[in-house]
């Protein structure tokens, strides 16, 4: 038996967005959603099975009591179906910055579960894997699949995973792509778990925001059957606006946007009045990602590149469709 495996999984940003769960334990989600995987950013973690206690390292340095706490709860799920009891080290190296509504913790989790399965002895099929995957961090379930992905929110366990879309192909009718516009790569202020209960608790608007977005990933899917990406975009952008409207109606408010994030959205909207099609997405932080066809992408990271608000410490990274989780 195979008792170490490492695992790649690459990050994804939703278009149509995760924010709330009708069950914490299981992490099912009160709505389904839909995302792309990217190229750019990814994690690679490795399990070895056999330790004294789990231990783990993110990006050689030792993880911290937290960080370990979770993994060490993931392993438990994989150990209580592999019938085991070992423990295991699990070195996780990461290209997306932790913590900073990138994404880190889909394609960290991804990889976790990936590289787990696999040295605990599991044989899982892709869809087995992305339900095993989402216990960890619910959007890591989307991390299992390359390209275009929908996250069906199901009501138990076995109803909640992820499946590719088809249409997200580089250089397909769709071609989608994304310009990642990082503001503030540094660690968020509230992490999404904690804002996303206390949206579900205290917001009013968070009925609306369910019915909503169930209707947005139907209508997504249509977009991307008929491969039309003016019509993606512009229901991503909004899905989006509308998940941070919600969360803004919690008590305590949540806000994760800057000056800058506004900047951004600006420009958006400007290039797009030049005739640039561009659709912009922002998750939990300050960074903006926009969406835009695969054959315009240089042309707008470069026109976001210059920025409107003389911020020096923004960078703009470029992606494409990423890859299934390898293992
Ligand atoms: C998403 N986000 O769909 C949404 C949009 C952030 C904003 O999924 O509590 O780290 O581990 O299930 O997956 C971030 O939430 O949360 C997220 P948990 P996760 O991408």
């Amino acid at each position: 038996m195979t008792n170490s495996a490492t695992a790649v999984a690459h990050a994804n940003i939703a278009l149509a967005k995760y924010w709330g769960k009708r069950d914490e334990t299981l992490a099912i989600p009160a709505t389904s959603s839909l995302s792309l995987t990217l190229d750019a950013f990814h994690a690679t973690t490795t399990v070895t099975v056999g330790a004294e206690a789990d231990a783990g390292t993110l990006d050689g340095r030792p993880m911290s009591e937290g960080e370990l706490g979770r993994v060490s709860r993931f392993l438990d799920l994989v150990r209580e179906r592999a019938g085991s009891t070992a423990r295991a080290t699990v070195t996780s190296e990461s290209t997306v910055p932790t913590g900073a509504g990138l994404a880190s913790s889909a394609s960290g989790f991804a990889a976790l579960a990936g590289a787990a399965a696999a040295a605990y002895g599991l044989d899982l099929d892709p869809r087995d894997l992305s339900r095993l995957a989402r216990r960890g961090s619910g959007s890591a379930a989307r991390s299992v699949f390359g390209g275009l992905v929908v996250w069906h929110g199901g009501t138990d366990d076995a109803t909640s995973y992820a499946e590719p879309v088809p249409g997200g192909e580089a250089g397909g009718p769709l071609d989608p792509a994304m310009a990642v516009v990082v503001l503030d790569a540094g660690q968020k202020s509230v992490s999404s778990r904690v804002a996303m209960r206390r949206t579900v608790e205290t917001s009013p608007f968070f009925p609306g925001w369910v019915e909503s977005t169930e209707q947005d990933v139907r209508l997504m899917l249509d977009a991307v059957a008929a491969g039309d990406l003016a019509a993606l975009g512009a229901l991503a952008e909004s899905n989006a606006l509308r998940m941070h409207a919600t969360m803004l109606g919690a008590r305590p408010p949540v806000r994760y946007w800057t000056a800058h994030t506004v900047a951004v959205l600006d420009e958006v909207q400007a290039l797009r009045a030049e005739g640039l099609p561009c659709w912009a997405t922002i998750d939990a932080g300050p960074n903006v990602k926009v969406l835009c066809s695969g054959a315009d992408l240089d042309v707008v990271a470069t026109a976001l590149a210059r920025g409107t608000d003389g911020d020096e410490a923004r960078r703009v990274v470029t992606a494409r469709p990423g890859p299934d989780l390898r293992v």
